[in-house]
C-alpha cells in the first residue's frame, strides 16, 4: 500500500472528498430526526439557561478497499469511551447524539454480557423466556434508563460504518447544530481514519488474491476538526481525543492538535491506560484525570465529563450568551 499527500487547500480537499464519497443512504430522514431533536431540546430551561447538547462519536471508521466491500482497514476502538460517556453527559443535564460505530458498545449496556440476549434471559418450562435472576437487576436498569432518555428525547442514536459515512453524517449534525451556538459541544471520542481510498479510484468487484491487494492507493483524509471549527459550527466547544501507544510523545502530539485544529481540549490518552488515566489539554493547563479505585463500578469518564461540562459552563457564559 502507498499514500499520498494532499497538498491543496482544505476547503478543496474535502470538498473532493465529499464530492467523490457515495452519497448517504438516508440523508433526508437523519436531517428530520437532527432537526426535530434540537428542536425539542431548544426550548429555554425553568432558570432562564438553555439545554446542552452535545454530539458523542464513537467507535472506529473503516475505510473500504473495494466498492463492493469485503476487505476494510479499521480504527481501533470498541465504543467503551463513548458509550460510557454518553451515560455520563445524560447525567450531567446534556442531550446527546451519539454517532457510533455499527456493532459498537452501546450506552447503559455495558455491564450486561457480551451476548445479552442469550446470557440474559431463559427459557421457562412452558417455553416462555424470562430475566435470568443473576441479570434481573442489570437489565431493569438498562433497559429503563435507555428507555427514558429515548423516549424523553434526550439521546438520539446515529450509527455509521466507513468514514464516508461518518464524515458526512459529522458534517449534517455540526450544520444542524450550528444554531445552539457555544450551547453545542462536540466530544469527538471515535478513531477516524487517516487514510482512504477515493470512490472513485476504488476498483469494484472483491480484489483477487495475488492481484493488486498490495497495490492500493491511500489518500489522505482532509483534516475535518478544521472544517468543523472554521465552518461547521464555529461557536462549539469542541473536545477532540489524541491517542498513542508511545507515552514519551503524546502530550507534546496532544498539544499541536488543540493549536492547530483550535479545539478548547483535547484529551490524551495512552492505548494500555486509557480506562484509568486521561490528561486534559488545555491552553491554561494539562489536567490530570484519574478512575477512583475506590468503588467498582467508577469510570475515569465520570470525573472527566463533570470537569468538561464545568469547562463548557464556563466557555458558555465568557461567551456572553445562553444561547
Ligand atoms: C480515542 O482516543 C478514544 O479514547 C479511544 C477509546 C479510541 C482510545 P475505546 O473506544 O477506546 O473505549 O476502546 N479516540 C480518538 C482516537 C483518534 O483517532 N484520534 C486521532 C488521533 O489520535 C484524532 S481524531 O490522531
Amino acid at each position: 500500500m502507498d499514500a499520498t499527500n494532499g497538498s491543496q487547500p482544505l476547503e478543496s480537499q474535502a470538498k473532493a472528498f465529499f464530492d467523490s464519497a457515495p452519497p448517504l443512504q438516508n440523508t433526508h430522514q437523519i436531517t428530520q430526526k437532527l432537526v426535530q431533536f434540537i428542536q425539542h431540546n431548544s426550548s429555554p430551561l425553568e432558570n432562564g439557561d438553555f439545554k446542552r447538547i452535545v454530539c458523542v462519536t464513537s467507535g472506529g471508521t473503516t475505510a473500504p478497499l473495494e466498492q463492493r466491500c469485503v476487505r476494510y482497514v479499521d480504527n481501533f476502538s470498541s465504543g467503551h469511551r463513548g458509550a460510557t460517556s454518553t451515560e455520563y453527559f445524560l447525567k450531567a443535564g446534556y442531550a446527546v447524539i451519539f454517532l457510533y460505530r455499527r456493532g459498537s458498545f452501546q450506552p447503559f449496556c455495558r455491564s450486561l454480557p457480551d451476548d445479552p440476549l442469550l446470557e440474559c434471559f431463559k427459557p421457562t418450562d412452558d417455553l416462555n423466556i424470562q430475566v435470568h435472576e443473576a441479570y434481573s437487576e442489570a437489565v431493569k436498569r438498562a433497559v429503563v434508563d435507555h428507555h427514558a432518555a429515548v423516549t424523553g428525547g434526550l439521546l438520539l442514536k446515529l450509527p455509521f460504518n466507513t468514514i464516508f459515512e461518518y464524515l458526512q453524517m459529522l458534517q449534517l449534525v455540526a450544520t444542524s447544530m450550528r444554531c445552539l451556538g457555544p450551547c453545542a459541544m462536540f466530544y469527538l471520542a471515535a478513531a477516524v481514519s487517516d487514510f482512504y481510498v477515493p470512490w472513485k479510484d476504488m476498483v469494484e468487484h472483491k480484489i483477487q488474491s495475488g492481484s493488486h491487494l498490495l497495490d492500493v492507493q491511500l489518500v489522505e483524509v482532509p483534516k475535518m476538526l478544521s472544517m468543523l471549527r472554521k465552518d461547521w459550527a464555529p461557536l462549539a466547544f469542541c473536545v477532540s481525543f489524541k491517542l498513542e501507544t508511545d507515552s514519551n510523545i503524546l502530550l507534546n502530539k496532544a498539544a499541536i492538535a488543540l493549536e492547530k485544529y483550535k479545539m478548547d481540549a483535547v484529551v490524551a490518552n495512552e492505548l494500555t491506560t486509557r480506562k484509568e488515566q486521561v490528561v486534559v489539554v488545555t491552553r491554561g493547563e494539562n489536567i490530570i484525570v484519574q478512575r477512583d479505585n475506590s468503588h467498582s463500578g467508577n469510570d475515569v469518564e465520570n470525573p472527566l465529563i463533570k470537569l468538561l461540562s464545568v469547562r463548557h459552563a464556563a466557555y458558555i457564559k465568557d461567551s456572553g450568551s445562553g444561547k
